[in-house]
């Protein structure tokens, strides 16, 4: 019951997001990042309050509020581009699997953008990407390894190059000609290790794995906040977190349409 009840509030969610298509972007107030910080956070907590309310239907509440926060949140906006997800490490041979997706503004050009590795060990740099290309229609832009012919096995990728990131500890940044506009280090970092990435390292995803933002438009500056492991690496697809001003009657709508569907009467879990 419970998982059921979490399930349609996140499809509701999704649904939402999904149907919201992709607010502008804007560079946005950092005042409100805490907040944000927070959000997540509690979004990320929901299956364990849900599974802490199993014993009282009147706690449903607590995973609602922690949703309606989470919703709140989603009208506020990051600059772009960001990177959206990496993969560094596929099972076996990196060779032509290897991907970095990007978000921004859809059809907007990514000609004179350049991603770049960071060595922990040393802060050397490279490999070196000079992005072209411009952004799809839902805002990702894939660039993905070369098997050797000019042709990748990553999946709706939109440029093809020759590089391999390292294992972390590692970062990898996304800059223009001067400056740095999205970075992501992850690892492990020693006290000696050159760490380039923002706040603090995400985890190092195992072989296999891949590294997404939880929301691809959704940037707090800290890699550890931002960045989650995802075992299905997803190129050219992602979840976006930015939905126009949530009205009140949806939202009223939205929280009985959960509580109906949460009541516990005859229930059995
Ligand atoms: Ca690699
Ligand atoms: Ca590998
Ligand atoms: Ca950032
Ligand atoms: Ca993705």
């Amino acid at each position: 019951m419970i998982e059921t009840v979490k399930q349609t509030v996140m499809q509701t969610v999704m649904q939402t997001v999904k149907q919201a298509g992709h607010s502008a972007v804007h560079p946005t107030a950092l005042q409100r990042t805490e907040h944000l910080k927070e959000s997540i956070r509690r979004s990320r907590k929901v299956s364990r309050v849900a599974r802490t309310a199993r014993r009282s239907s009147s706690a449903f509440i607590l995973p609602i509020a922690a949703l309606m926060g989470l919703i709140s949140a989603a009208n506020v906006a990051f600059a772009v581009p960001l990177i959206s997800e990496i993969y560094y490490d596929a099972v076996g041979s990196d060779n032509g699997q290897g991907f970095v997706e990007l978000y921004g503004d859809p059809g907007s050009s990514v000609d004179g953008l350049f991603i770049e590795g960071v060595n922990g060990a040393n802060g050397s740099l490279g490999p070196t990407i000079a992005l072209i290309g411009i952004f799809g229609p839902e805002g990702i832009f894939v660039v993905a390894d070369d098997v050797g012919d000019g042709s990748s096995e990553v999946a709706n990728s939109d440029q093809i190059a020759n590089f391999d990131f390292q294992n972390g500890p590692d970062s990898i940044v996304l800059r223009d000609a001067g400056q740095v506009l999205d970075a992501v280090g992850y690892g492990s970092f020693g006290v000696t290790d050159v760490f380039a990435g923002e706040g603090n390292p995400a985890p190092d995803a195992p072989a296999g794995s891949s590294l997404a933002r939880a929301f691809a438009d959704f940037d707090t500056d800290d890699n550890a906040v931002d960045f989650e492991i995802r075992e299905i690496p997803s190129p050219g697809t992602a979840l976006l977190l930015s939905v126009p001003e949530p009205q009140p009657i949806a939202m009223l709508t939205l929280g009985l349409l959960v509580l109906a569907k949460a009541r516990p009467a005859g229930a059995r879990y």
